[in-house]
């Protein structure tokens, strides 16, 4: 769908804040599937999103989550005590904003699409590419503790927005049906990726054969803890919210913690171009599990906790198998910014599973080491 114009936007917004409160809106972040948005109104910052209807069809569903999982979250923060980290330092979920004249919590416009509003979290931002150990830790951290405050939510009480998300067998069988019908040509970057997956269809169905078996349970999760969906406090770095809340829903936390890893460990970050400079850094994964498992480790079965390090290989590996299927059908799920850039992004994430692979003993340790004594 194309981007609405700037005249579009201004009404769009206005849904949310009331005619002639808007100033302006301009894009925000770098969203693989959604389009966001930062509105200036009188009621000062919001974020504004288009919801891709083509992924989460339902969209209904991923602002009904965004409720309940607000709900939650904020009676947790109120009652207190779910960590004392929780009394020193900020913590903020986004809340929806509801549309003025209807009271409604997504509104469609008249070009079509879905368009819901969130508050913006204030003194906060982003970063694509890790920076350091320091912030590799508050990364974990925040992941940590969005774990820990959802984690005596209900996985009933949330819908499943995204059937199929994070199940790697079904995306690989979905690779072998695309490869059918491609009509990409044969290049050295496809045979790499199709050799690559070759090797390691067998290692796919780990997590789903656990999960079968009733070794890992099903929680709620982020889905999409990438990097970038954590928010850190301009000033002190401190990670203060958890952002991109569209994926919430019952899963297993190794969808996110392996999500995490990859994308917090890769100092190259995953847009590079630089495929084979691509490596997972353990100390920075040591940072993110010192982080992550000093909030979390607490409440992780020790089944939970021997799978991480799987979780950071697997994860890693099928979003390679997303971006280079995606790529063969010529790139209709993931925005891309030329026809291989998909290629590119499978190529990276290939790169990483294989250095992740290389130093699976180490990050095995690093794992136990980090775990808490009271579930180990
Ligand atoms: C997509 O849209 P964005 O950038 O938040 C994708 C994630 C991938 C990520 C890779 C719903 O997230 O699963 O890990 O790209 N989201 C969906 O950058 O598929
Ligand atoms: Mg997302």
């Amino acid at each position: 769908m194309p981007a609405p114009s700037q005249p579009e936007l201004i009404a769009i917004a206005e849904a949310f804040h009331g005619g002639g409160s808007v100033h302006a809106v301009q894009p925000l972040g770098n969203g693989n599937v959604n389009d966001t948005y930062l509105v200036q109104s009188v009621d000062g910052p919001s974020v504004l999103q288009r919801i891709n209807t083509q992924v989460f069809t339902e969209p209904q569903l991923v602002i009904q989550n965004l409720q309940v999982l607000g709900e939650h979250i904020e009676r947790k923060l109120q009652e207190g005590g779910a960590h004392p980290l929780l009394q020193q330092r900020r913590w903020q979920l986004p809340q929806v904003v509801c549309t003025k004249k209807e009271g409604k919590a997504w509104h469609c416009c008249t070009a079509g699409g879905v368009w819901r509003t969130i508050t913006y979290v204030p003194d906060s931002h982003c970063v694509d590419v890790v920076e350091g150990a320091d912030q590799a830790r508050e990364l974990g951290l925040g992941l940590g503790l969005f774990h820990l405050l959802i984690s005596d939510l209900a996985p009933s009480a949330l819908a499943d927005t995204l059937e199929g998300f994070h199940i790697t067998p079904g995306y690989l069988a979905a690779y072998h049906r695309t490869l059918v019908k491609t009509d990409r040509q044969p290049s050295a970057g496809s045979d790499r990726c199709m050799a690559f997956i070759r090797e390691r269809e067998v290692l796919c169905d780990l997590l789903e054969r656990a999960k079968q078996r009733g070794e890992l349970p099903l929680r709620p999760i982020h889905g999409d803890p990438k990097i970038n969906n954590v928010l850190l406090d301009r000033h002190t770095g401190e990670a203060v919210a958890l952002i991109d809340l569209d994926t919430v829903k019952p899963g297993l936390v190794h969808y996110d913690i392996g999500d995490c890893l990859r994308s917090c460990c890769n100092p190259l970050g995953e847009e590079t171009d630089a495929i084979d400079a691509v490596h997972f850094d353990l100390k920075l994964a040591e940072a993110v599990l010192e982080g992550y498992l000093g909030v979390a480790g607490c409440f992780l079965t020790e089944a939970e906790l021997r799978y991480i390090p799987d979780a950071a290989q697997l994860i890693s590996f099928e979003l390679g198998l997303r971006f280079f299927s995606d790529y063969l059908q010529g790139n209709t799920y993931f925005k891309a910014n030329h026809p291989d850039h998909n290629l590119q992004r499978a190529l990276v994430q290939f790169q990483l599973t294989a250095s992740i692979e290389s130093q699976m003993p180490a990050l095995r340790h690093l794992v136990e080491r980090h775990a808490a004594p009271a579930s180990v």
